[in-house]
């Protein structure tokens, strides 16, 4: 059966742990180790120093944290206390990073030393920040602090604001398809929620478990790996600070013996053909899981052979929070996102706003309650993606046998790396270089099954096509956008086919024909 516990104050889920277990280990890792006990000491202290500092129930706080006990500690003190943590991506680029302290409104954030050089006068200009408080490290410009000073002198008890389940209670960002992010509002009962269906339904977590979620806590899928289900059933989480580069992953597992994994396929492919991974130590590990991506047979098996077990394959969004399809231990199809998650009803429809049929393809819609409510003063896209309580997800999926095969996108945005990318904003990119005339950016499906980014290049009279100026081409989209944004593959025509009103025809170009 499925039983869904609602939370007045999504906060619960880490003090809950006093009751049952105060002296196990909540977090471990590299950044440091803390019990229960002590977590919930300091996420008091965070939650009392942001009353301290005046802000007022409802008011955003954006995080620009790194992995460390931090991240926990502020997020639960700030939601415990009424606040709406935001959950920033610490990819972010200066233009974007100054329009989510618009668009949150924000006087305090969170920042990690190590990035604080990102909250520059430019970031700044235009918003209504006023203090920065610097996680991790020491501060350093004005409006600067650290985080030591901020929380000197605060209680280790806080009480609980009177929130209810459907009050606000963080937001994360997801980019758009115009690319103008979104942000995506999140309630008290939606940790629970995910819990009780994924959680109990799929993960089965032991509170003897150690949890190693690569992918960063501002993402949902990261969220809920290290931070929700863990701490729902008094297991640890490991927090792995810094680039999750494969060697250093390894290190991880080996030092830290965690039970359970989570990574995306580009995670599983890196880690399985590292060199020297035969010879790791990866026997704490019981189950691995995988979400966004689909996973190539080569690397399931691959990882089957130096594990004893293939990743399990979910999906989800960060509108949902976390997985409504999956596939499980028991019940694995390769090449399918996997089955509907109990708690979680699914629908396709065709492009005819009929009912598929097993077998057909159309775009699915999901139901649940952990879905987000709405687009943060976005009525239109809030329109467009939450109908009624079924949420669009763009999805194009076939089902056979109750798993779900996806087809692709209803639109063009593309998922490298488990991260949205329109190529629109490539394009643009790319067409300020120099050396460009004009070009398009298209989805590429590598033999494993993985996205990547193929941009066709027109070049300007004197451009000359090879590998120097393809390098070129990349690290200029590096520099300028999200790095995993740059196209990886990029081939030259003379000319770029057009369509009766003169635009690129993207179609000719799918099938392969040039001008
Ligand atoms: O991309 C996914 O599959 C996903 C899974 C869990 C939570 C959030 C997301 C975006």
């Amino acid at each position: 059966g499925f039983t869904k516990a609602a939370h007045s104050n999504c906060s619960a889920i880490l003090w809950d742990n006093l009751g049952r277990n105060p002296e196990k280990a909540a977090v471990i890792g590299p950044a440091g180790t803390l019990t229960y006990k002590e977590l919930v000491a300091e996420a008091a202290r965070w939650g009392n120093a942001f009353l301290a500092a005046g802000c007022e129930r409802g008011e955003r706080i954006p995080f620009f944290l790194d992995d460390t006990p931090v991240y926990p500690a502020a997020f639960f003190g700030a939601v415990r206390a009424g606040f709406v943590p935001v959950l920033l991506n610490t990819q972010t680029t200066p233009d974007v990073l100054n329009f989510f302290l618009k668009d949150t409104g924000a006087r305090l954030a969170l920042c990690e030393a190590a990035l604080a050089g990102r909250f520059s006068p430019e970031t700044l200009a235009g918003t209504t920040l006023e203090k920065v408080v610097i996680a991790n490290g020491e501060a350093g410009g004005n409006a600067q602090v650290a985080a030591v000073d901020f929380l000197a002198g605060q209680p280790e008890e806080l009480a609980c604001a009177d929130t209810g389940p459907d009050d606000m209670a963080f937001w994360m960002y997801s980019s758009g398809s115009t690319g103008r992010p979104k942000g995506i509002v999140h309630l008290h009962h939606d940790m629970a929620y995910t819990q009780a269906s994924f959680g109990e339904h799929v993960l089965k977590l032991d509170p003897e478990d150690i949890c190693f979620s690569v992918p960063k806590i501002f993402f949902a899928y990261g969220f809920g790996n290290a931070i929700t289900f863990p701490f729902s059933v008094g297991a640890t989480t490991l927090l792995m600070p810094g680039q999750p580069r494969p060697a250093a992953v390894l290190d991880m597992i080996e030092t830290y013996r965690p039970t359970v994994l989570f990574g995306l396929p580009t995670l599983y492919t890196a880690l399985a053909r590292s060199e020297g991974v035969d010879k790791r130590d990866l026997s704490s590990l019981r189950q691995s899981m995988s979400a966004a991506e689909i996973l190539s047979q080569d690397i399931y098996d691959a990882w089957k052979d130096l594990t004893g077990h293939g990743p399990t394959e979910g999906l989800g969004s960060t509108e949902m929070l976390h997985i409504y399809l999956s596939n499980s231990l028991c019940d694995h199809r390769i090449g399918s996102a996997g089955a509907r998650v109990p708690g979680y009803e699914v629908r396709l429809e065709t492009p005819e706003g009929k009912p598929a049929q097993p077998g057909e393809e159309g775009v699915m819609f999901v139901r649940g309650h952990s879905s987000a409510p709405c687009y943060w003063n976005r009525p239109e896209k809030t329109r467009d993606t939450m109908r009624g309580d079924w949420l669009y997800t763009g999805d194009r999926f076939i089902e056979t046998d109750g798993h779900y095969y996806f087809q692709g996108r209803a639109d063009e945005l593309i998922k490298v790396s488990g991260q949205w990318v329109w190529p629109l904003e490539v394009e643009r990119c790319l067409n300020e270089h120099p050396d460009v005339h004009e070009c398009a950016v298209l989805a590429h499906e590598l033999a494993d099954r993985r996205m990547t980014l193929r941009a066709i290049v027109r070049l300007r009279d004197g451009g000359r096509a090879g590998e120097a100026q393809s390098d070129e081409l990349r690290a200029y989209v590096k520099s300028r956008l999200q790095p995993y944004k740059y196209p990886r593959i990029v081939e030259y025509v003379e000319d770029l086919p057009k369509t009766g009103t003169g635009k690129i025809d993207r179609q000719a170009l799918l099938k392969g024909q040039t001008a």
